[in-house]
């Protein structure tokens, strides 16, 4: 056909073939692109509906000959074909004969073809028999070697089935569901042509069941018709209206091939493929058969291919090259595309020194004759055939600039952009370092001798030495292995032990720290002997001093941080599991004893050992003034009186460098009295009923000043109370609020606490006989000193929150009670509380005031109405409280308070 060319193509054919004799149009391809299917119709890259005319080879076992450069260049110039259809017969003497050979074969068409710029099917040419399946795997084989190696050229067409028979639909589609993914895996736009039912006659076959799925696309199915034969436009005509059909054979004689042309029927079927039909669809075809065989449907006159005469035409070959050429192509103009080189890296933008990097030019819509590479201005080599690339090997350190430079055959090189490239020596890496002795929460006597000892290694080069470290302080270093160091004459304390490990290269890396304790051998011992500081997760043995045993009878153990577990491994011993929440908190154990002080808690502060830089030691002083001694002997501990009373307090005092020049007597930190004279004694009348914390003060003749120990008194009130149900009790704890001295009392644990508790631990802070704890539940005899106090139970669970401590507090009632009932009129809760307090007045309260047990304020609020609340305590650090409720002048209330947090 011919081919309108628009002056912008002309020049851009001139630049692209040069000076080249052999003049080509390269139209069809070039104008039209990668081809696709949109709404049925065949259309180029840019949407523009389009038809391709153009010829199918015989097969091309029997005319080898008719099929060469030649005869495609002649096709492509005199002819004015757009497509080019290799119709490779499978069997009847074709590829099933010498694969390789008829693969060569289409590879030189696609070649031709290419050069020619038209398009080229590649026709799977089944005809006997007629199941594609028959040759399912030859087929697979087939595309999958052909789809490779042409994927992307954009004037390829495949074509999976010339004419199936004898075999429905459904069975083609099956095999088409097998053959398109292999095509697809490689070339993801080119048209697929699919045979159809009845030697691709029942297009109409599709309509119902189409193929679907991720791979239908840009696929066509095929029609074949024989003007001679065949009479079926009207049907064709409304198989479009659903279907996109491909023409990739017609005669114009009749089904043989051989027979009567009838030119009649041959232009209504063109005309209706040109786009007279109902959808106005223009259909492509290819018309059988370009090849010198002596039938009616052959185009070439018999001969014509041995001597090249490939314009001797047959009468159909006449009638046919005409209706290629007129009337002309219908493509539109396209701007050529311009031509250009791109240089691709294997390597990122930084290389290590010595290694290759793999450059790829690709080179865009034009031919290149060779590619050079460059770095800057130096030439490193060239390649002279696709694929362009070039192995730069041995990077030395330093930084590239490489450009492709493609040569063209009849213009000026094309020049890629840079690609920078940066080839550094290899990072050094760090060694790696880990102390091995001494083990992570040893303990030692001072003066102790501490050998640390280190293994260490470099992955590129070697260790040159290794420091030791206490805190930030260098203790030594070593140089070769074994890497170690001798530490002597350590003083007691904790220290925080790291190695420090340097490579060759300078690179250090310092070890994970190893905790340790120095032990003093003359420290005096605490009320509980154990660590002050552990490791999260460790184990660690706590015990109660021998003195604090003696006439134990009951010896409970709790952390107030987080621990995981408390075992007693005997008696005055607890086995410590701090778990991996510990963030520091108290051991304590409360003893009862079967004499005075009936009770006794004692508590000791442990850390996590952190790292922290020990103490130094304290430089030696001149001797100083030595504090005077002092202890308050009266009254006892725990003693109790009936309001109003006097309480007399005595003092012994002594200063061992001097002389004892006063004593004072306080209740907290208010002041009763002093003496100056042995014996320190004061009278204390009319005491109102309460709870005091007694301390004496002795100051010697220097003025420094020494308190006494502190003695607990309670003070009650005179009127008898007739207890009533008190405010509601807490319920996590359940058990009385109010008991009777030498009362036995059970107390458990709400349900909801028992859920996966693994330990408990049940004590009270006021002085009871005894407690006989059984997992959550508790009995406790209350003993004949008790005068109120607080029910603990310390609980360990298995899960968090690891640990939880409950108190409830228990008061005094009977004769002993201060406050009668009819006047416990006023509410604290939550108590304990863990952040704040609630007060509700009964009666309207002239003033309050909270104190600890040392006496110290740290509340005082009033007036206050009844009935309305008022919240404190929010600042209290934990501990007991007292909140003294003063009603009238002569009416007053304590509540005791538990603190448990801040
Ligand atoms: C015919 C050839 C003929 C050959 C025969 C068998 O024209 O020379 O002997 O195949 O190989 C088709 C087929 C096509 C046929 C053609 C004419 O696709 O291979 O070619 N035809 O019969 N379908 C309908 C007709």
């Amino acid at each position: 056909m011919k081919h309108t060319i628009t002056w912008a193509t002309l020049i851009w054919f001139a630049l692209l073939i040069g000076a080249s004799a052999t003049a080509q149009t390269n139209m069809p391809v070039a104008a039209n692109g990668q081809l696709k299917v949109l709404n049925r119709q065949l259309c180029n890259q840019s949407g523009r509906p389009i038809q391709l005319r153009g010829m199918s080879s015989h097969g091309l076992q029997y005319f080898p000959q008719c099929f060469n450069a030649s005869s495609i260049q002649a096709l492509a110039t005199s002819w004015g074909i757009d497509v080019f259809r290799s119709a490779m017969y499978v069997d009847e003497g074709g590829y099933m004969t010498d694969k390789p050979k008829y693969r060569a074969f289409i590879d030189n068409l696609v070649d031709w073809t290419g050069q020619n710029g038209v398009y080229n099917i590649i026709d799977w040419h089944i005809l006997n028999p007629g199941n594609p399946n028959d040759h399912l795997a030859d087929a697979k084989e087939f595309f999958q070697i052909e789809a490779q190696k042409h994927a992307g050229k954009k004037h390829v067409i495949y074509e999976i089935a010339n004419e199936p028979h004898d075999v429905d639909w459904n069975t083609i589609k099956g095999y088409a569901e097998q053959i398109i993914p292999i095509i697809r895996q490689y070339d993801k736009e080119a048209i697929i042509l699919v045979g159809t039912p009845g030697y691709s006659g029942l297009p109409g076959d599709v309509r119902s069941n189409p193929l679907t799925g991720a791979n239908a696309y840009n696929v066509m199915y095929t029609f074949h018709f024989y003007a001679g034969s065949h009479y079926t436009e009207s049907y064709i005509d409304d198989v479009l209206k659903t279907v996109p059909l491909f023409i990739s054979e017609w005669g114009t004689s009749n089904y043989s091939g051989n027979g009567g042309n009838d030119y009649t029927n041959s232009q209504n079927w063109l005309n209706l493929l040109a786009g007279q039909n109902s959808s106005g669809i223009k259909v492509s075809w290819c018309n059988w058969n370009f090849s010198d065989n002596s039938e009616t449907s052959a185009a070439l006159n018999p001969g014509s291919c041995s001597s090249g005469s490939w314009n001797n035409t047959s009468t159909s070959g006449t009638w046919v090259k005409n209706h290629i050429l007129n009337p002309a192509d219908d493509f539109g103009t396209v701007s050529p595309p311009t031509p250009s080189v791109a240089l691709t890296s294997s390597a990122t933008s930084t290389v290590v020194v010595g290694s290759n990097v793999v450059l790829t030019a690709a080179v865009s819509n034009t031919t290149a004759t060779a590619v050079e590479f460059y770095n800057g201005a130096t030439k490193l080599g060239q390649v002279t055939a696709a694929p362009y690339s070039f192995t730069v090997s041995n990077l030395q350190a330093g930084t590239y600039s490489f450009t492709a430079k493609a040569l063209l055959p009849g213009g000026n090189p094309l020049v890629s952009p840079a690609v920078p490239l940066t080839a550094a020596p290899a990072p050094n890496k760090a060694p790696t370092v880990v102390l091995t002795t001494p083990a992570n929460g040893s303990n030692f006597t001072a003066p102790a001798a501490i050998t640390l000892t280190a293994s260490a290694a470099d992955p590129d080069g070697s260790v040159t030495k290794v420091m030791f470290y206490s805190g930030g302080q260098k203790l030594g270093e070593s140089l070769a292995t074994p890497y170690a160091f001798a530490w002597s004459g350590v003083a007691a304390g904790t220290y925080t032990l790291t190695a420090q490990a340097t490579d060759n290269g300078g690179a250090t890396t310092t070890s994970g720290a190893v905790t340790i304790t120095v032990n003093d051998p003359n420290a005096p011992q605490g009320d509980i002997i154990g660590p002050n500081c552990v490791a999260k997760n460790d184990q660690k043995t706590f015990s109660a001093s021998a003195a604090n045993l003696v006439n134990a009878t009951n010896v409970s153990w709790w952390c107030t941080g987080s621990t995981q577990s408390i075992t007693t491994p005997q008696p005055g011993q607890a086995s410590i599991n701090f778990g991996p929440s510990f963030t520091g908190g108290q051991v304590c154990v409360g003893i009862n004893y079967s004499v005075s002080p009936w009770y006794k808690q004692v508590c000791k502060d442990v850390t996590v050992c952190n790292g922290t830089t020990p103490t130094p030691p304290t430089p030696p002083t001149p001797p100083a003034n030595q504090p005077p001694a002092v202890a308050l002997t009266t009254p006892a501990n725990n003693a109790t009186y009936t309001a109003p009373t006097t309480i007399n307090l005595t003092a012994t005092a002594s200063d061992a460098d001097g002389s004892v020049a006063k004593v004072e007597f306080f209740t907290g930190s208010t002041k009763l009295g002093e003496a100056t004279a042995a014996p320190y004694q004061y009278s204390w009348n009319n005491v109102a009923a309460g709870a005091y914390a007694l301390t004496a003060k002795a100051t010697d003749n220097l003025g420094t000043a020494t308190t006494s120990a502190m003695v607990t008194v309670n003070v009650l009130a005179p009127a008898p109370p007739a207890p009533t149900t008190p405010p509601a009790a807490t319920a996590e704890l359940i058990g009385p609020d109010f008991v009777t001295v030498n009362s036995v009392k059970s107390y458990s644990l709400s349900a909801a606490n028992l859920t996966n508790a693994t330990n408990f631990s049940w004590w009270c802070t006021g002085s009871t006989r005894s407690i006989s704890a059984n997992g959550g539940q508790a009995t406790i005899d209350f003993g004949p000193w008790f005068t109120g106090g607080d029910v603990c139970v310390g609980i360990n669970y298995s899960a968090a929150p690891w640990y939880k401590q409950i108190c409830k507090h228990v008061q005094l009632s009977g004769s002993n009670s201060r406050v009668s009932a009819e006047e416990v009129v006023s509410i604290v809760y939550p108590n304990p509380a863990t952040s704040q307090f609630q007060f509700v007045a009964g009666q309207d309260v002239q003033a309050l005031r909270a104190v600890d047990l040392l006496g110290r304020e740290h509340f005082t609020y009033g007036p206050l109405p009844k009935n309305q609340p008022l919240t404190f305590g929010e600042n209290f650090p934990a501990g007991q409280y007292l909140l003294r409720i003063q009603y009238g002048t002569d009416r007053q209330q304590t509540i005791k308070l538990l603190k448990t947090g801040r």
